[in-house]
């Protein structure tokens, strides 16, 4: 009696510690779950390893808002061994693999406390295939409440195989085995016989990797959560950025424009990714000029042609046909967000029997082309990957594929009218836009993780370091002239002026082509107004992020001393700002600097001007709230522009031509 007594106490204790666990108390927890992710949880990490051996999920239920079920559905499958083994690849597009990473995921948004929350983490860390683990905990951090101020560590340190070459993997293991540290240089792939070479840079930039992966993780396509707001226009528009972006790199290095992928013609590019998987061998390569084959178990090319064709009936019809017969008009600003569910496809698909899931077959089939029949039982090719798709010039033909079939949509849509896009009250009298100048510098990041670890032996510090874009710090000024004082939205984008040939571009071409810099609302006075804004201040970038071994650091220390955490370094969506500017060339690339003012109507929330909710949401949205531009994504240029003098003479739309300046010596 007394014993239960004694318990009933303890069991108090841990509730009251449980309800109230302080940022880096789950901080740390995080990293310790992350840290040596192919090693078991050491002994030190006592309350990890505690509920690693002696936790049971299924005495728990109170602690979870399902009662448990997703916890005992998980270890039924365990328990039955028909989860994947550990010290296997995993791929999010294999389909079973990806269910047991979200049966995992299940568990822990159904946690009620983060006590719970960590405890099943680290109980199932032991028991599942760690890529399965790591993604699961990435999406669960991401979106459980419990965790909103969590921040996770830059993925190139937590799984650095699918960051950096094969070679640079190969001497961090030399180092560890001599016991001596080494920092290691990493190179793009590829020779410079290979034109794509001189873009690897942007494809293979691990800050990009990472932006892509967690906006796929903060916008899954299998979700079935909360419903998340115009998450298929935000897969548009994410997707559309990243392929004209590359294009505007193209440019800088004397290449065309990305061609889109033809499923009747060879693939013109092949890659070699020269990456290995932990376990799982070298990532297959494809030769140039591949035919597609058909892909056992995946799809057929033929039924692909045949998705695409009802995909683009649909959009000559105006109208996606729903499973029950009905139709949806896509006609319309939400048409995109429909037609992105679509393409993807998503969950939100209203018919995906009927319009199939293009957008991940392809990149299944493409990563396939290898050993398209398993001959060769070659594991996934860089496609099936978030973390490394970028990196093969097949993902930017694809994407380019499907950003066609949603300008085909778009380009069926009525221009935009002079009364939709004047606003009265605004005149933009000018803009004054500092230096703008790229160059590239050395970075450095952490390879510890890439390396087995055993309680007793040293760790060796290992490192990688390679160049990576940046560019000046810059400034601009938007002069505005108001009748009388508003709320107004700003967006600014910058567009390539002239092709590859050097004839410059026409207006209806280049529109589609706008890289968005900013958006963000501003309150306006009456009479003259001078808008100052600094590249650092984007919403559609984001900072460096804290590197795992700082990010430890700071977090013990908060931890021994008891102090507080403030990391302050928000999502890992968003493109990193030393990427926000398209690299320069030494004499001077030029772009058009386009500013367009609207009225505040199109804020979403009422705190925008004090609010950038984490700066991101350009291409990331606001986490659990409405992305805060009403108007489409890409207004005003979404539409079609079959005269330019409407753009022309709109006084609240300012353009000018500024030259990007590339510095080949700055290091
Ligand atoms: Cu992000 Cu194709 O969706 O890679």
């Amino acid at each position: 009696m007394k014993w239960t007594a004694v318990a009933a106490v303890l069991l108090v204790a841990v509730a009251t510690v449980a309800a109230d666990t302080d940022l880096p108390h789950k901080q740390q927890a995080i990293n310790r779950l992350l840290n040596r992710i192919t090693s078991h949880l050491p002994s030190a990490y006592t309350d990890l390893k505690a509920a690693a051996t002696s936790y049971n999920p299924r005495s728990e239920a109170a602690h979870f808002s399902d009662g448990g079920a997703a916890a005992n559905h998980l270890l039924d499958e365990i328990e039955d061994h028909r989860v994947l083994e550990q010290h296997h690849w995993f791929s999010l597009f294999n389909t079973r693999q990806r269910e047991e990473a979200i049966m995992l995921v299940d568990v822990l948004l159904h946690a009620n406390d983060f006590e719970t929350f960590k405890k099943n983490a680290a109980f199932f860390r032991e028991k599942m295939n760690e890529g399965e683990f790591v993604y699961a905990l990435y999406v669960a951090v991401t979106h459980s409440p419990l965790t909103q101020d969590v921040v996770l560590p830059p993925l190139y340190e937590v799984t650095p195989h699918l960051f950096t070459n094969s070679e640079v993997i190969n001497e961090a293991y030399s180092a560890k085995m001599t016991q001596h540290p080494g920092n290691f240089e990493m190179h793009f792939t590829g020779s410079k016989k290979n034109p794509e070479q001189r873009v690897a840079y942007f494809g293979e930039d691990i800050g990009i990797n990472s932006h892509h992966v967690h906006w796929h993780m903060d916008f899954p396509f299998w979700w079935h959560g909360e419903k998340i707001d115009r998450k298929g226009e935000l897969f548009f528009w994410a997707h559309h950025q990243l392929t004209v972006r590359f294009d505007a790199e193209r440019l800088s290095n004397y290449l065309s424009p990305v061609d889109e992928l033809y499923w009747d013609r060879p693939i013109k590019d092949g890659f070699a990714p020269h990456t290995s998987y932990k376990y799982g061998g070298e990532f297959p390569s494809r030769p140039d000029n591949k035919e597609f084959e058909d892909v056992d178990g995946v799809a057929r090319i033929r039924d692909l042609t045949i998705t695409e064709s009802r995909i683009r009936d649909a959009i000559a019809h105006g109208f996606i046909e729903n499973d029950d017969g009905t139709h949806i008009d896509i006609d319309n600003d939400h048409g995109i967000d429909i037609l992105g569910d679509v393409i993807e496809s998503s969950t939100y698909s209203p018919n995906s029997a009927y319009y199939g899931a293009l957008h991940n077959q392809a990149h299944r089939v493409l990563g396939a082309q290898a050993d398209p029949h398993g001959k060769f039982d070659l594991p996934p090719g860089v496609m099936e990957h978030f973390e490394t798709a970028t990196r093969d010039p097949a993902f930017f033909r694809l994407h380019k594929y499907m950003d066609n079939i949603f300008k085909e949509h778009k380009d069926k849509l009525p221009p935009y009218t002079k009364e939709q896009l004047a606003d009265p009250n605004i005149q933009i009298t000018g803009v004054d836009v500092s230096n703008l100048k790229t160059y590239f510098e050395d970075f450095t990041f952490d390879l510890g993780n890439a390396l087995d670890t055993t309680e007793g032996v040293e760790d060796v510090k290992v490192t990688a370091h390679i160049p990576r874009l940046n560019h000046e710090d810059f400034t601009y000024n938007i002069h505005v002239h108001a009748d009388h004082a508003e709320t107004i939205t700003v967006r600014v984008y910058i567009a390539p002026v002239y092709d590859e040939n050097h004839i410059k571009m026409d207006i209806d071409y280049v529109r589609w082509e706008g890289i968005l810099l900013d958006l963000f609302w501003v309150d306006v006075k009456s009479g003259d107004n001078n808008i100052a804004r600094r590249s650092s201040d984007s919403n559609v970038a984001i900072p460096d992020r804290i590197s795992f071994p700082k990010l430890i650091h700071d977090t013990d220390a908060a931890v021994a001393g008891g102090g507080s955490l403030n990391l302050a370094s928000g999502r890992g969506c968003g493109i990193p700002q030393r990427l926000l500017l398209p690299k320069g060339t030494e004499e001077g690339m030029d772009f058009y600097f386009d500013v367009y003012i609207s009225s505040g109507d199109d804020a979403v929330h009422d705190d925008l001007v004090s609010n950038d909710h984490g700066s991101t949401h350009g291409y990331c949205g606001i986490q659990g709230e409405k992305y805060p531009d009403k108007k489409p994504m890409g207004f005003p240029y979404d539409r079609h522009i079959p005269d330019r003098r409407v753009y022309d003479s709109l006084k609240n739309l300012h353009t000018q031509k500024v030259k990007i300046f590339h510095d080949p010596g700055h290091h």
